[in-house]
């Protein structure tokens, strides 16, 4: 039997290529080897505050995206985490075994609680304790997510482990996959993460056209050191050859670093090439997302949810069962 693989996406905006290189395009790969469950985390996303009216488009296009990534619901399960009301039900359990000072360690609290002055609720509190209910109700072995997730699949591994010695075997230990692109940073603040939050200038969208990329790029900053043209840039500490790293062939790459190192092209040549670069690997997902229908999205998220409640309430009742209830 394959091994189970859990991972999702909260619908707060639109997908970067932060949340592309950092977790989807290692999706779609994995999707072969793995019986994959591909969520869409509703509940993760109400934990900030949001716009109610907006939230049942975000969740389908945030649908239609997975799907023109690449993602195959005859191979994988596609679905929406309200759906699938076993989620709570788990969460409020373990969160009866995880440690307030675990909580109270986790990076994400700590900045969406400094983003969020007006709104720090306790939602936001036990996002991680939510998130371990997602991966361990269908007893996920791994879990794909980019670096700033790796905190919260630990915490899972130490809830499991919790659940285990006090209830008896019942979750196998989920291991967080990493990518290459696993953390991208802002294109406005290269000291932060990229992120749908920060605003559209900061990251780029996958819907983003070649020319919306260029001008993006062009006011995005490189190595710090790099003053002038004629000065020699260091592509190492440069957050755009970071990008260039993941999209870029090594004919480019050669011409990045030979120029950069040796002044003899600027940055906003170097820019052009990776406006090109990125949009080569957006086009073909513009494409199919243009072409996908609202009711062929609709039609994959209930099926998904149908599909995931089956496996959900199956480990449910084991949960009750080893816990001493109805
Ligand atoms: N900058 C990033 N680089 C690499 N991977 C990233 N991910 C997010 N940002 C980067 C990965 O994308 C997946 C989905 O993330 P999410 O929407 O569930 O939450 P997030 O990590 O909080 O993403 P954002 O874009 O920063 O959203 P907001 O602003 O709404 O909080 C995860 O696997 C994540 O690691």
């Amino acid at each position: 039997m394959k091994k189970r693989l859990f991972s999702g996406i909260q619908p707060t905006g639109l997908l970067h290529i932060g949340n592309y290189f950092g977790a989807i395009k290692n999706w779609i790969k994995l999707q072969e080897e793995y019986s994959g469950l591909f969520c869409i985390v509703d509940y993760h996303a109400i934990t900030i505050s949001y716009e109610p009216k907006k939230m049942p488009q975000r969740i389908l296009d945030l649908a239609g995206d997975y799907l023109a990534c690449g993602l195959d619901p005859k191979k994988s399960i596609i679905f929406v985490q309200s759906a699938v009301a076993e989620h709570t039900e788990l969460a409020w359990i373990l969160s009866t075994i995880t440690s307030l000072g675990d909580l109270k360690r986790m990076t994400q609290f700590k900045e969406k609680s400094k983003q969020n002055t007006e709104n720090v609720n306790a939602g936001l509190f036990n996002y991680p304790v939510l998130m371990a209910a997602d991966i361990l109700l269908y007893k996920a072995q791994v879990v794909p997510v980019g670096d700033d997730q790796r905190q919260h699949v630990e915490l899972t591994r130490e809830i499991a482990r919790c659940f285990n010695k006090k209830f008896g075997e019942t979750f196998p230990s989920p291991k967080s996959l990493l990518t290459k692109g696993s953390r991208l940073m802002s294109l406005t603040d290269p000291t932060k993460k990229m992120s749908k939050s920060y605003g559209p200038e900061s990251y780029i969208a996958l819907s983003d056209s070649k020319e919306t990329i260029y001008r993006k790029l062009s006011t995005a900053m490189t190595d710090p050191a790099r003053k002038r043209k004629t000065d020699p840039g260091t592509p190492e500490k440069c957050n755009l050859y970071t990008l260039h790293q993941l999209v870029s062939d090594k004919k480019d790459l050669d011409y990045v670093v030979e120029g950069c190192t040796q002044a003899k092209i600027g940055c906003l040549e170097c820019k052009k090439l990776l406006a090109e670069n990125i949009f080569k690997e957006l086009k073909p997902i513009q494409e199919r997302r243009k072409k996908l229908k609202e009711k062929e999205i609709k039609k994959t998220l209930l099926e998904g949810a149908k599909r995931a409640k089956e496996i959900a309430s199956q480990t449910m009742r084991e949960v009750k069962k080893n816990m001493g209830l109805s």
